[in-house]
């Protein structure tokens, strides 16, 4: 089968959704922000998973087209929720080859304006990989959405290689805290130790702070008690579909 093929038709086919997880701020217990995760159902294969064919379309360009259907669809569903009342910040993953473009960052900026969403209002995850490799261009498009006001947000932190300087050079607003450092926690008293001490980095460098992978209130607690900001994860909610969120939103208020 050529899954590149099929993503390009797909797309078309209305086979691909934007599934949203919420994420809720520490202090108040309210929903602040929501990540926005793709989801396909091919006519054939079933549901297949981003980590299956992410990869694939940043190999052979599809890529290009899911990111443009992505902030399109995040775009109108931030339109959406500010319509219902609900004023949040939506963030979604670019791949460094999204980045690699010496017209991304126009061309997102330029999407938003369309559609009449602020720069503000959009956070943009990437990995620390794609900062520590610094490519020219890539640092480019990052610093002109950062000048327009997107935010930035280093995902899956702490599992690279941190060479902490990166976090010093680059234009970076949050980190998300892998959720393979919520694991044993609070149980394990060196996971905790090591927990402690990424947040602690982070709040050095003035950076907000995202736990993932947020299962259980013992771990909120502890997250709370460390002064995480944010709080992501299966206890409030897994990804879901727009209507679902809407309805999680009501819910609470
Ligand atoms: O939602 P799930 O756990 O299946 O996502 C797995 C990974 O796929 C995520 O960690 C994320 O990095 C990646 N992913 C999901 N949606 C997108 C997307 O729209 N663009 C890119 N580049 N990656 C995505
Ligand atoms: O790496 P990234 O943050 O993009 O991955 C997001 C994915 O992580 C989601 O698609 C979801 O499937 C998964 N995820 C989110 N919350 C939890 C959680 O609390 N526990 C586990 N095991 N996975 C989670
Ligand atoms: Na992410």
């Amino acid at each position: 089968i050529s899954l590149h093929h099929d993503m390009l038709t797909g797309v078309e086919n209305d086979e691909f959704e934007v599934f949203y997880q919420p994420v809720v701020d520490a202090a108040t217990g309210k929903v602040a922000k929501c990540e926005a995760l793709l989801r396909w159902q091919h006519p054939s294969h079933g549901a297949i998973p981003p980590t299956q064919f992410i990869p694939v379309a940043e190999k052979t360009g599809a890529i290009r087209v899911l990111g443009e259907f992505v902030l399109t669809q995040v775009s109108r569903d931030w339109q959406r929720l500010q319509a219902a009342g609900f004023d949040l910040i939506i963030s979604m993953n670019r791949s460094p080859r999204e980045f690699n473009l010496a017209d991304s960052a126009d061309l997102w900026l330029a999407r938003l304006a369309e559609e009449q969403m602020p720069p503000a209002k959009l956070m943009i995850e990437i990995t620390e990989s794609m900062l520590m490799k610094n490519q020219e261009r890539q640092l480019v498009n990052l610093r002109k959405l950062r000048n327009a006001g997107v935010l930035i947000a280093i995902d899956d932190f702490g599992t690279g290689y941190s060479s902490l300087n990166y976090l010093r050079r680059y234009p970076v607003d949050f980190i998300k805290i892998d959720r393979s450092f919520l694991l044993e926690v609070p149980a394990n008293k060196q996971q905790n130790a090591l927990l402690d001490a990424l947040i602690r980095i982070a709040q050095t460098l003035n950076l907000n702070i995202i736990a993932e992978g947020v299962e259980n209130q013992e771990q909120v607690a502890l997250l709370k008690q460390l002064q995480c900001n944010y709080l992501q994860g299966f206890l409030f909610s897994k990804p879901v579909p727009f209507a679902e969120l809407l309805k999680f939103l009501q819910q609470q208020t």
